[in-house]
């Protein structure tokens, strides 16, 4: 593949070298040549999705020249690569990040108006790259902005799925899942067709002894599935440096084998081996928080595994230096449990390929990975069944029993006294089948090990990795609370907002150092500072309801409260307790005389989010949703006092639009369910207050804000299990306002009451897990001191500044330093100055 033009000819290439576009005329040339040549239209034929083309086509030639100098000065450099290894990068729409990080989007606006096109309309085109399900997968994709922002060498190595997340339709109420076929047009990817990976299922393994009597093993006779690069590039703000995502996409290896059958007369089977193997990369698992042990599911973490390694092993070993040096070259953060058979599959390489003793293997293993835990949630944590394993991956079963055998020793010896350690802390649960917890293979194969935010951290330490605390000491556990990019979700979610704070600070520096919005606080009281501040609240707000008129047909007054909780639909979330919050407060107006209805505090409940396609209980609470949607929005009694809206097919491209438009958002978990939650910090950083449970990150948002800015309830994690108990053994306590509610459903009002039995009856008859009936007095008491504080405008106002200027914490920006710091040891590479040329 490496061939270079000889030094003669060199002068010829730098003087034809690719140019970057500068002017909005140059702009404009580039748009025009790629709707003429590259999609062979004209100006008689080019329609929106025409101009967006070629403006992205146009974006992406300036993208790629940066790319590939980034690329060949990192690669000179020959300092430590960061490897985020995750199955999910949620990206959303790349064509205004590129504008933004690439610093044109003035001159686009100019060129693509005098073409006739406005840049709002032409941005609207993109469909997102939705490969993810929630917090994790954009939590990916805000550590991909920051890492190129921030100069680290760094890439993503992840699955190119055909079909991202489902789009959610909502057919009568109840959620229906449509295919996302997002490929059809994708300009911003980059097929490396000689850029493959043969990877092995299933097979035999040989044990056999060398000449000098070493003994090996070799894994024969599997079948084998090819993985092809497809390359994106990632550019960072205010730098050149722009980083790479590589996505694999499975196809048939065209082997000897194939052609034999297909000249056999074997053409149907050939066809379907192709189909087979393109079945791995074909979709994104839609489960958030939930493992399901599907065949295919563990196939496609091995596909990409194996890919990624094998990819980074050879790039290693392009620089010639010894193993011992594999650490200092390569870092590899596993974003959940997800990826962590390359910690086996590592130790293959260097074992049975390359030769290497176990010790030493492992020692390289362990320096180089690092695992970041998201979930306590049983049902979140992934166990493989141990007959699963052994069909498809037998070497590493047999590597992965090799490494518990060893751990295993390590821990008699060092707590003989503790028979029950042995059990509680093996790779293998000995049950029925046996499984491997994936969980504790990624802790043991690790260097660190971190939560996503200081509660979550604490808790992993107590509870789930309590014995492993004890095992390799405290120094091995860490916490990095997360954090979000402020260039998609300010700047670009909010541009006038943007605007204005940088009118303050004299300038956009604080997009690179979030900090520094600490100095709006000497604006609080600053009148035009604060008459510019609400009028962009209420433009937003004004933004999103034309939005909800045009999607859903519902007319919202954008002076009511705005009330938003817009996540995955899940039981431990609690859009339950909202919803049955918002039918209390229909109960009580329409209980009001008229004159007291018109007093009170009118308000708009917004909820949207994906419930699973097999998690029925998320499915219920959709339908619930709707159905009081369609009561209390159609009842004469109510006018603008209360409306409730639920978005259809919430994704990232739509939170730009709801994010900023917030006057409250609701982050409501049971206290400690929700390692982190990002969007309380998206909601936060646009001025939207919140209302939250002792949970998370909302933890750090208070320390930081203040208590006085942030309306929290609730029960604390430490009494949860106290709770849970209190209920098995002497029932539930529900508060009569919970109860009516309760019975209002039952009586019909929102519909068939059979619909919602299931819902009602977890909390009433089984247990209520989630502490709804605990939580609910507070939760509605906190909602009456919210209309009450939104009556006082100017308070109101203040604070929403002031929560602003305090949320410089939360940037992502600042979480990559401190990985970079506590668990990569890794520097920044210089970006390359600019080529006066463009050579
Ligand atoms: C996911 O989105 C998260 C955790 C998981 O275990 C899986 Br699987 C998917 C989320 C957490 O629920 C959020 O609290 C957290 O903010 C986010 O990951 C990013 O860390």
């Amino acid at each position: 593949v490496e061939a270079s033009v000889p030094e003669p000819q060199r002068e010829a290439w730098r003087k034809h070298s690719a140019r970057e576009f500068n002017t909005s005329d140059q702009f404009e040339d580039a748009v025009v040549r790629h709707i003429e040549t590259t999609l062979a239209r004209s100006l008689y034929n080019v329609d929106e999705s025409g101009a967006y083309a070629g403006t992205a086509l146009a974006f992406r030639d300036r993208l790629v020249i940066e790319w590939n100098r980034t690329q060949q000065n990192q690669t000179s450099a020959d300092q430590k690569r960061v490897y985020y290894l995750s199955l999910e990068f949620l990206m959303g729409r790349a064509l205004d990040n590129a504008m933004l990080n690439v610093g044109m989007k003035d001159v686009a606006r100019k060129g693509l108006d005098e073409l006739g096109f406005r840049m709002e309309d032409i941005i609207d085109q993109e469909r997102d790259a939705a490969l993810g399900n929630g917090g994790l997968g954009r939590l990916a994709a805000c550590f991909l902005d920051s890492l190129a922002t921030l100069n680290y060498p760094a890439w993503g190595y992840g699955l190119r799925y055909r079909y991202g997340i489902f789009r959610q339709e909502i057919v009568n109420g109840y959620q229906m899942e449509v295919p996302d076929y997002w490929l059809e047009f994708n300009p911003w990817e980059f097929p490396r067709h000689d850029v493959t990976v043969d990877v092995q299922f299933y097979g035999t393994i040989r044990k056999y002894m060398d000449d000098s009597g070493k003994q090996h093993t070799a894994w024969e006779n599997g079948e084998i599935v090819t993985a092809v690069a497809y390359d994106a590039p990632i550019p960072g703000y205010g730098t050149t440096t722009t980083n790479n995502l590589r996505l694999w996409s499975s196809k048939a290896s065209h082997g000897e084998f194939d052609f034999t059958k297909f000249n056999s007369g074997e053409y149907e089977a050939s066809v379907a081996d192709t189909q087979r193997a393109e079945t791995i990369s074909a979709v994104l698992y839609p489960n958030d928080s939930l493992d399901r042990g599907k065949e295919l599911r563990l196939k496609q973490q091995y596909f990409w595994c194996a890919a990624s390694l094998f990819d980074i092993v050879r790039r290693f070993k392009k620089s010639k230096k010894a193993w011992s040096d594999f650490p200092n070259q390569v870092a590899i953060q596993l974003n959940d449990t997800h990826p962590t058979l390359a910690i086996p599959e590592l130790l293959r390489i260097l074992i049975d390929i390359e030769g290497l003793e176990w010790d030493e293997a492992w020692s390289i293993v362990q320096k180089t990975f690092s695992y970041t835990n998201h979930t306590v949630l049983p049902e979140a944590l992934e166990k493989w069944s141990v007959p699963l394993v052994q069909n498809l991956l037998p070497r590493h079963l047999q590597i992965i029993y090799d490494i518990n055998l060893q751990f295993l020793q390590f821990v008699e010896r060092n707590f003989p006294k503790d028979r029950d350690m042995l059990s509680r802390v093996s790779i293998i649960e000995e049950s029925q089948p046996k499984m491997v917890r994936m969980a504790y293979l990624a802790v043991i194969g690790s260097h660190k090990v971190n939560g996503v935010a200081e509660l979550h951290s604490d808790l992993i330490k107590t509870t789930i990795f309590k014995d492993f605390v004890k095992i390799h000491g405290p120094d091995k556990f860490t916490n990095v609370t997360n954090g979000i990019t402020p260039r998609r979700w300010l700047h670009q979610a909010n541009f006038r907002l943007s605007e204005l704070i940088a009118s303050k600070l004299g300038g956009y520096d604080y997009l690179n150092d979030l900090t520094l919005l600490h100095k709006l606080e000497n604006y609080v009281d600053d009148k035009d500072f604060r008459k510019e501040f609400q009028d962009i609240k209420y433009a937003n707000k004004l933004r999103l309801a034309r939005y909800i008129k045009e999607a859903q047909g519902i007319t919202v007054n954008p002076a009511s409260l705005f009330d938003i909780q817009v996540k995955r639909i899940h039981e431990y979330k609690r859009q339950q307790l909202n919803i049955f919050g918002v039918i209390h407060r229909y109960l009580e107006l329409k209980e009001m005389s008229p004159a007291d209805r018109k007093k009170a505090q009118p308000r708009v409940s917004i909820f949207g989010g994906k419930a699973a396609p097999g998690y029925w209980m998320a499915k219920t609470i959709i339908h619930l949703i709707n159905q009081v949607s369609e009561v209390v929005n159609n009842d004469k009694d109510i006018g603008d006092a209360l409306k409730v809206v639920f978005l259809e097919d919430y994704n990232v491209s739509k939170a730009e639009i709801i994010v900023p438009a917030s006057d409250i958002s609701e982050h409501i978990s049971t206290a400690g369910t929700e390692a982190s939650g990002t969007s309380n910090m998206k909601f936060v950083l646009n001025g939207g207050l919140i209302i939250g449970t002792c949970d998370g990150a909302n933890i750090e948002i208070t320390r930081e804000v203040g208590e006085d800015n942030i309306f929290l309830f609730g029960n604390l994690s430490e009494d949860v299990e106290d709770l849970r108990h209190a209920h098995y053994y002497s029932g539930l306590n529900i508060d009569p306002s919970l109860q009516r509610v309760f019975d209002e459903i039952r009586n019909g009002m929102f519909g068939d009451a059979g619909q919602f039995s299931s819902l009602v009856n977890s909390i009433t008859d089984h247990g209520d897990y989630y502490l709804v009936s605990d939580d609910f007095k507070s939760y509605v008491e906190t909602q009456k001191l919210i209309d009450e504080a939104y009556k006082n405008q100017e308070e109101w106002l203040t604070k929403t500044i002031t929560v602003v200027a305090r949320m410089g914490f939360f940037s992502s920006d600042r979480c990559i330093e401190e990985y970079a710091q506590e668990i990569w040891n890794t520097e920044p590479v210089v970006p390359p100055a600019k080529p006066q040329n463009g050579a």
